[in-house]
């Protein structure tokens, strides 16, 4: 069984944006929050400077924004972190907005976690370990009356538990890069924040392999035990093909941070090549369908 995501018309529906200094060279990776009604979007941006910023934008159509003037987040004073903040993935969980982010510095990164009452003003919990880790990810619910949250070390998908938000155990692999030639040989990480559904968490990916391009697809794990993997399809579901998926700032990159249901629609916001934002959809059904048809 196949799936494609479908690329909307009206895609990609973000530019940098040459009137603001720190968002005029690239917009890209974003995570799209569905809250009060309104789309919610927070993504990476960079400047003449190259150093990342995190925006934000607002919607009512998960189509059309309207964006701060101002990056809601930026590097800190007194940590190392000049490169920027990268990558933002935002899940609400019992009444408040985490943000899971990259901070990276002239030498390493560091994987950051942060809350919000209002997705505006943002307040750092601290690092989620102090190695260097990336696509981390809470889930929206407590499992077994404990956090739990996806991480990388490369190049395997991670998870972890916690009962604070600042000290984490119970590290497992859940899931590895394929053997060689598989599209996701390489290195793996998650994406957006986990759906629940009926089947098990939908968790989406991406992955590349010897020739670096990036690519996406999904797998199902276990709603109580999320170190199980249910299912684990072969193939992906979304690969660089458009013009500006394919040159940009870093070449044949697919990346998303954020993958929504909307309505009976998965709307699968992501970034090609590190320069641009689109949309991509699939109706839910054929989504699950899929889903479960792996291994
Ligand atoms: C990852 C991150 C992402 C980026 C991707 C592809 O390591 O830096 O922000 O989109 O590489 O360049």
């Amino acid at each position: 069984m196949e799936l494609k995501l479908e690329r909307h018309p009206q895609s990609p529906l973000m530019y940098p944006n040459p009137l603001h200094q720190w968002e005029a060279m690239n917009v890209f990776n974003c995570a799209v929050t569905q809250h009060n009604g309104l789309f919610h979007m927070h993504y990476r941006a960079q400047g003449v400077d190259f150093v990342s910023r995190i925006g934000y934008a607002v919607s009512i159509d998960g189509l059309h924004w309207n964006r701060m003037t101002d990056p809601v987040l930026s590097p800190h004073q007194g940590r190392d972190d000049k490169r920027g903040v990268e990558d933002p993935r935002v899940t609400p969980l019992g009444g408040r907005f985490y943000m899971t982010y990259t901070a990276y510095g002239n030498n390493s990164f560091f994987p950051m976690i942060a809350q919000s009452d209002n997705l505006i003003t943002w307040e750092d919990i601290g690092p989620f370990e102090k190695a260097e880790n990336k696509d981390h990810v809470l889930f929206p619910e407590k499992i077994n009356g404990r956090y739990a949250i996806l991480h990388r070390r490369k190049p395997n998908i991670w998870i972890a538990y916690s009962d604070d938000l600042v000290h984490w155990d119970n590290h497992h692999v859940i899931m590895s890069p394929r053997e060689d030639n598989e599209w996701d040989a390489t290195s793996i990480g998650s994406n957006g924040v986990p759906i629940k559904t009926e089947q098990g968490w939908l968790l989406f990916y991406h992955g590349y392999g010897e020739e670096h391009i990036y690519r996406q697809s999904i797998a199902l794990l276990d709603l109580n035990d999320p170190t199980k993997v249910i299912h684990r399809p072969r193939t992906n579901i979304m690969e660089p093909f458009e013009p500006w998926e394919i040159k940009g700032d870093v070449p044949n990159v697919i990346f998303s941070c954020s993958n929504n249901v909307v309505g009976d629609q998965l709307y699968f916001y992501y970034a090609g090549a590190d320069r641009l934002i689109g949309l991509a959809t699939a109706p839910m059904q054929a989504v699950m369908a899929f889903a479960q048809s792996g291994d």
